[in-house]
Parts: structure tokens; C-alpha cells; sequence
């Protein structure tokens, strides 16, 4: 009988052979794919074990790594894994790092913590995508040198219209690590619901809280303020930033059933859809819930909306209060108030924190360009676009086409948007967006901070559902967001795409398989079609 650690012995041999004939840079299953990868001769086998180092002020970093190896055996005598850890200021561009591996080591440096930390998210999906064999690893030699595309790497999800609570919104923070994300945009009031315990105001949640898109009636469901502060953690360690979103002066309906002395108003078809420009008591109010919003969360960054006033604008029209004010600030059209609004609400959260952020409806607001964000979602309008970057606001692409992940992604599907009943969003449009022709196109492309994909509840309200219009597309996202066109190449990202599937199985994440798309059938959770 051949005995057992000879055995072992043995099949290490037999990897090693395998993996030294086989590795070429297009097999490493990464997503998003690093900018440069050099494969080198040999082999670096390492211990499938928690990594330590010897720089005790770097260690903080590695706890997202030792969480999410899953070890066969948990208990086993395996010793940690050494990696070396190392910022080197000028050595690159915020959230960039270069990755080396040794023969029995792996050591990467960065510009910041940032950087060491995409850098160990690349390590963990090589762990993940290779064979672990007598609890060891066995990678390829290698020189990875990467950096991102753009900046701000964005996922934006509506819990106003379907709320699904933090175990889901963890789940998303984390693949979003996983696939080096690093903002997340939280849509947190609109229309059919306030999600976030504001102490001052208690009935946003008790009564604004209630119902949701497709039930009027349901309990109030809501974020309490130590939900937030422990979900805010959660990203931290993963290098995500909140941003959260109170949408206004639009969308506002769940806030006025709360509080309706701050509502502008009703018309037929949007009731209370928006607040009051003409009442002072609006701004205090207003600005008194995002002040509580900005002790929740660090980044400083507010989110104030801005959308779709449109819907609910004509109520001002029947405001004798809001007419006074136009008369008495020369104004002629009803935008003009909705821009008043946003430029006295963006001018008082500018006091207490750092970035205001609006969709791009708030353009002609004037918002001081220095510190506003610009969200660009109405992909039909390219000149609202043009408009931003010629003031000079810091842009974030999420155009309807191809960005937003509420739309379906097989012509087959039923549930979910199509543009003008036929344009969807499949992973490779994702995927391709934006290219480097239209980003030469624009007035200046450096104000475009980044992308971000935007998953919207209308017609989601299961778990499942959510999944299956998230994953796989987030990963045909992530590779938009970080990898350079050039080094972009479908062929390459499908057959990276399969390894990522198997992820998705082995973590009970219902996903669409592009590939074989009767594989998991399309969920439906709402029959009712969206109007465009
Ligand atoms: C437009 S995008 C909206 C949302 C909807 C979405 C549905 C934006 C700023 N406003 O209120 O949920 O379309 O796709």
C-alpha cells in the first residue's frame, strides 16, 4: 500500500508539472482582469491557510482575506501563510499594486492601503480559481501590475421600492470587494418607502417606512441607525464607500405621507410627490435629517437626487406660496424653483459635508462645481452630459443604456425594462461601455470619475430576483470599471466568466447563465410591466 504522505507527495508533483505546462497569462481566471500580468517560469506553491505578516500595522488588511478562504478543514495544523506587505508612496496611482509571486511567497506593494488591498483581492481569486491539494496552493510565477480605469467603481441599489435588509446588502458589498468595487450608492427614500431611522423624525420611519411597490399595506421596513453603522464596518473592511441617497425635491411621497406639511402639493397622477420649495420650514427640515445622515456616514459624500420632478412639478402650479416665490426671484418656469431647491439644499449640506451628489437633472442648478457630483443617467440626452463636463462637475456615467441592471438581459425575458420596447442591457453591453471613442468624444474626458450600475425595484422583490438580474453582470461591470479598453477581450472574459459561475453555485447565488440560459429560468416576481 503506498503510504499516505507519498501519496501526497505525488500529487503535488503531478499539479506542479500540470500547472508549469498549462499557465499562460490568459488563463488566470481574474475578474476584472489586471492591466499587465507577466507569467514567469515555475512555480509558487503556498500554504491554503490564513496569510500573516511581519508589518503589524498592515495586518488589519488581511482579515477580509483570512474570512474568505474556505479552508476544507478549518481546524487543521496548516501554518499561516507569510506575504509580504509594503506601501511605497509614489509607486503609482490611488488603488493601483503590483503583485509578485515567489517560489514559497507572495509580496505586494502599493501607493496606499487601498492598493494592497486590490492587491489581495487579486490573490484571493487566484486561491479561489486554483486546485488546493494537501492544503496547498499552487500558482504560477508572476508579475501582476495593475491599476484602475476609473476611480469610482459604483453599484447603486433602490431599497425604497422593495426593501431586502442588511444580510442581502452584505452579500452585495461583498462580491462587490470581490470584483474591486468600491462605491455603493444606497438609494434609501423615494416614493414607496423611507429606509433609514432618522431620531428627529421619527415617523419617516413608523409611517414612511410602510408599504412598498407592490403592497401598500406591508410593515414598515427601515434601517435603525445601528443597522447603518454596522453595514457602514462592513464596507469599510472591504474599501467600500457608502453613499447614501435621500432623493428630493421628487420622490418624496413616502416622506410627505410622514410629515405632509412639507409636501408641495397634489396633482392626479403623483400625490405629495414632492416637497415644498416654497416653504422655509422644508430647508431646516431637510437639512436637519442630512445632518443626522452625515454622522452615519464617513465618506461625506450626499446623495440629494434631484430626478424626475417633472412627474409631480404641475402640483406647484396650485401653490399660491411657491408662485409668490417665483414672482419675488423673477422666475418664469417651474424648473427654475426645482433648480432654486436643489441649489439651497446642495449650499446646506455643503456646510457639513464634503461632496454633494445629484442626477443629472440638477445641471443647470448651479451647484458649486468644486465639490458636486453629477450622476448622468439619461443616456437620450448626451447634452446634459456635455453640459456637466463643460461646467466642470466631476462625472459619474450610469446611463440607462447599458448601466442599469432593472433592465433584462436576454431578448426572452419578460420582467424588467426594455428601452422603447426593445433595447436591454445584456452583460456584454455592460461589458463594452464605455469605449475609449466615446470617451474621446466628450468635452473633457478626465471629469469622468467613473461608472456606476444601478439596480432599480420596481419589479424586484425576492432575494432571488435580485440576484439573478445582479450576477453575472457585476462582473462584466467590475471589468468595465477597472480594466483599460485595451487589454479588454470578450473571449478572454467569457472563458473567465465560466469560472465565476461555478463561484455563484457553490455560494447559492441564482444567477443567469449566459451560456446556457435554460440553465436557471428568468424569476418573476412582479407581473405588472414598467412604463417607460
Ligand atoms: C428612473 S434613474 C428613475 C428611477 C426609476 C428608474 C427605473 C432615476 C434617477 N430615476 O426612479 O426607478 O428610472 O429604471
Amino acid at each position: 500500500m503506498i503510504n499516505n504522505a507519498r501519496l501526497k507527495a505525488y500529487l503535488i508533483s503531478l499539479l506542479i508539472i500540470f500547472n508549469t505546462a498549462l499557465t499562460k497569462a490568459q488563463d488566470l481566471k481574474l475578474i476584472p482582469y489586471p492591466n499587465q500580468v507577466k507569467v514567469l517560469k515555475g512555480n509558487c506553491t503556498l500554504y491554503y491557510s490564513p496569510l500573516y505578516t511581519n508589518n503589524k500595522k498592515l495586518s488589519v488588511l488581511l482579515s477580509h482575506f483570512n474570512e474568505e478562504i474556505d479552508r476544507p478543514e478549518k481546524n487543521d495544523k496548516t501554518p499561516k501563510q507569510l506575504i509580504g506587505l509594503k506601501i511605497v508612496p509614489s509607486s503609482g496611482i490611488y488603488g493601483s499594486y503590483e503583485l509578485i509571486t515567489y517560489e514559497k511567497h507572495v509580496a505586494i506593494q502599493a501607493p496606499d492601503s487601498s492598493g494592497l488591498f486590490n492587491g489581495l483581492t487579486t490573490l484571493l481569486q487566484l486561491y479561489k480559481s486554483s486546485s488546493v491539494v494537501n492544503n496547498k496552493v499552487i500558482l504560477p510565477r508572476l508579475v501582476i501590475r495593475d491599476q484602475p480605469r476609473f476611480a469610482w467603481r459604483g453599484f447603486m441599489l433602490d431599497e425604497s421600492r422593495h426593501f431586502f435588509g442588511k444580510k442581502t446588502v452584505e452579500e452585495l458589498l461583498n462580491w462587490m470587494a470581490f470584483y474591486k468595487l468600491n462605491r455603493f450608492h444606497w438609494h434609501l427614500s423615494d416614493s414607496h418607502g423611507w429606509r433609514i431611522e432618522i431620531k428627529k423624525y421619527p415617523l419617516l420611519t413608523t409611517v414612511g417606512g410602510r408599504g412598498n411597490y407592490s403592497d401598500s399595506l406591508a410593515v414598515a421596513s427601515y434601517y435603525t441607525q445601528e443597522d447603518i453603522r454596522e453595514i457602514v464596518q462592513y464596507a469599510k473592511a472591504r474599501f467600500i464607500t457608502i453613499v447614501p441617497e435621500i432623493d428630493m425635491p421628487g420622490h418624496a411621497t413616502a416622506a410627505n405621507r410622514a410629515y405632509p406639511e412639507y409636501s408641495g402639493g397634489k396633482t392626479a397622477g403623483y400625490p405629495d410627490f414632492t416637497f415644498d420649495p416654497a416653504n422655509e420650514k422644508t430647508y431646516t427640515y431637510l437639512t436637519d435629517i442630512l445632518k443626522e445622515l452625515r454622522g452615519l456616514f464617513p465618506s461625506g459624500i450626499i446623495h440629494i437626487g434631484g430626478d424626475e420632478v417633472a412627474f409631480g412639478i404641475a402640483a406647484w402650479n396650485n401653490n399660491p406660496a411657491v408662485t409668490k416665490l417665483m414672482e419675488a426671484n423673477h422666475m418664469t418656469h417651474l424648473n427654475e424653483a426645482e433648480h432654486y431647491f436643489l441649489k439651497r439644499m446642495g449650499d446646506s449640506v455643503l456646510k457639513f459635508s464634503n461632496v454633494v451628489m445629484c442626477w443629472d437633472e440638477a445641471v443647470p442648478a448651479g451647484l458649486p462645481v468644486s465639490n458636486t457630483y453629477i450622476n448622468w443617467w439619461r443616456q437620450n440626452k448626451p447634452e446634459s452630459l456635455n453640459e456637466a463636463i463643460s461646467k466642470g462637475y466631476g462625472v459619474i456615467l450610469s446611463p440607462r443604456l447599458p448601466l442599469y441592471f432593472d433592465f433584462v438581459q436576454d431578448s426572452t425575458h419578460t420582467s424588467g425594462r426594455k428601452w422603447h420596447h426593445k433595447q436591454y442591457n445584456s452583460y456584454l453591453d455592460i461589458y463594452h461601455y464605455p469605449t475609449n471613442s466615446f470617451l474621446d468624444s466628450l468635452p473633457a474626458k478626465a471629469k469622468i470619475l467613473g461608472l456606476q450600475g444601478n439596480l432599480w425595484t420596481e419589479t424586484v422583490s425576492s432575494q432571488k430576483r435580485l440576484q439573478y438580474l445582479i450576477y453575472p453582470r457585476i462582473a462584466a461591470l467590475a471589468e468595465a470599471e477597472w480594466t483599460a479598453d485595451s487589454v479588454k477581450n470578450d473571449t478572454s472574459f467569457n472563458m473567465r466568466l465560466k469560472t465565476q459561475l461555478l463561484f455563484y453555485q457553490k455560494e447559492n447565488i441564482y444567477y443567469y447563465n449566459p451560456f446556457d440560459p435554460a440553465e436557471h429560468p428568468e424569476v418573476v416576481d412582479i407581473i405588472k410591466k414598467e412604463e417607460d
